[in-house]
């Protein structure tokens, strides 16, 4: 953590209280708003914003919707191996109303929505999970006798901000299959307007976490692309950054699953990984908090495209990927030049490292600095077990 703007506000009383309510130690906690602030692509200095934002007490007011869906992105979300993410996703937002996680029911609970509605009109956060049937008048999903599609566009009407969470809500996901028989869409298609997708099947929590951390901190949503997705999280291919690409490239494969190739941890692409035409940074981030190659891949499954449309969940499990970039060609200098013409061998070079970092290194970062956190707190736990022994 060697950022001066960062370090200074290790004295600061606001950063003391939110450290010792989410029960870390300063420094811990000011470490993982640079993990977030890296995770965004921020640019240096911003980290101390976020950790401002993080420790203010001003948390958005959240309504959570649940349609067509498993549950599976607040079990996600709620069940991290480590505590930090859960406590700070908690933390950084005020969940007025949460249908799987409210204690209140019926009528009281519609009253609460209706009330934190009310209270926070123009400035609360909107959350759907799951999709939206919209077949036969969209009876196929009702909460409180209203329609799901009645729901979105009534909560949506005062919304500050409305974020699909998962694929079902991004585009219809699991539910919309074909041959899709309620009818299921996303959000966006319902409100008839862009709103910011995170989708993923389930979505990593980092990445709505690090939504929310930039509405906060900035008072906007961060940057998306044409599919709403955060920019910061779903611009590059998994195939780019994913650790079994160097037997791509030379051509070692799994051709079943348990064969030699599986087992050496060769890659996946001829078991069907859709790796090559999914964008995500599941490889970067990892999943579950819980070490190094939690993920699909890094556990040898193939990924099946659970955050792309028109992939995850529309072509077979074990139909070969569209490989999109088979290795960056423009990166690579030509070996013959036109004298005068293009960039030279060098310059190309020099070119291509550039790129390479700029795309990879905030994911990177975010990696490392999360890995060097958990290497921190297994230096702790070794020293707490020494002294353990020696009081013993
Ligand atoms: Fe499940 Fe969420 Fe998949 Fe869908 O995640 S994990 S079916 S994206 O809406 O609960
Ligand atoms: Fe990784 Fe899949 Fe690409 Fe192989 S095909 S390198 S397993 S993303
Ligand atoms: Fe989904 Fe593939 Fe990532 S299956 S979780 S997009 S590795």
């Amino acid at each position: 953590m060697a950022n001066s703007s960062l370090l200074r506000l290790e004295g600061d009383s606001r950063i003391a209280v939110a450290s010792e309510r989410l029960g870390m130690r300063r420094r811990e906690f000011l470490q993982f708003c640079a993990t977030l602030a890296a995770s965004l692509g921020l640019p240096p200095g911003a980290d101390a914003a976020v950790a401002e934002a993080v420790a203010s007490k001003k948390r958005p007011s959240v309504i959570w919707l649940h349609f067509q869906e498993c549950t599976g992105c607040s079990e996600s979300m709620l069940r991290a191996e480590h505590p930090t993410l859960e406590k700070l996703i908690l933390d950084v937002i005020s969940l007025d109303y949460h249908e799987t996680l409210f204690a209140a029911a019926g009528h009281q609970a519609e009253q609460a929505r209706k009330k934190a509605m009310t209270e926070n009109k123009g400035g609360y956060v909107l959350v759907v999970e799951g999709a939206i049937p919209t077949r036969d008048g969209g009876i196929y999903c009702k909460v409180g006798g209203q329609t799901a599609i009645e729901l979105t566009r009534e909560c949506a009407a005062d919304a500050a901000a409305v974020i699909a969470i998962g694929s079902c809500a991004s585009w219809g996901g699991m539910p919309a299959t074909d041959p899709n028989p309620t009818g299921s869409s996303g959000v966006a298609a319902v409100l008839g307007k862009p709103v910011v997708t995170i989708p993923g099947c389930p979505p990593n929590p980092y990445n709505f976490l690090s939504t929310v951390v930039h509405f906060l901190a900035f008072g906007s949503l961060p940057p998306v692309d044409d599919l709403g997705r955060p920019k910061f999280a779903y611009s590059r291919l998994i195939h780019e950054s994913c650790e079994r690409r160097a037997h791509f490239d030379a051509g070692r494969f799994a051709v079943e699953f348990g064969d030699e190739g599986h087992r050496k941890g060769y890659c996946l692409y001829k078991l069907g990984c859709k790796g090559p035409e999914t964008y995500a940074n599941c490889p970067t981030i990892l999943f579950g908090d819980a070490g190094a190659g939690t993920w699909p891949i890094g556990c040898g499954c193939p990924c099946f495209g659970c955050s792309e449309q028109g992939v995850g969940f529309s072509k077979p499990l074990h139909m070969l990927a569209k490989v999109k970039n088979v290795e960056p060609p423009q990166q690579y200098p030509r070996i013959v030049e036109e004298k005068g013409m293009g960039a030279t061998l060098g310059s190309a070079a020099i070119l291509a490292a550039v790129a390479g970092a700029a795309a990879g290194g905030t994911a990177m970062v975010a990696r490392n600095l999360g890995l060097s956190h958990k290497a921190a707190e297994a230096e702790r736990a070794k020293a707490a077990s020494k002294r353990t022994e020696t009081e013993a």
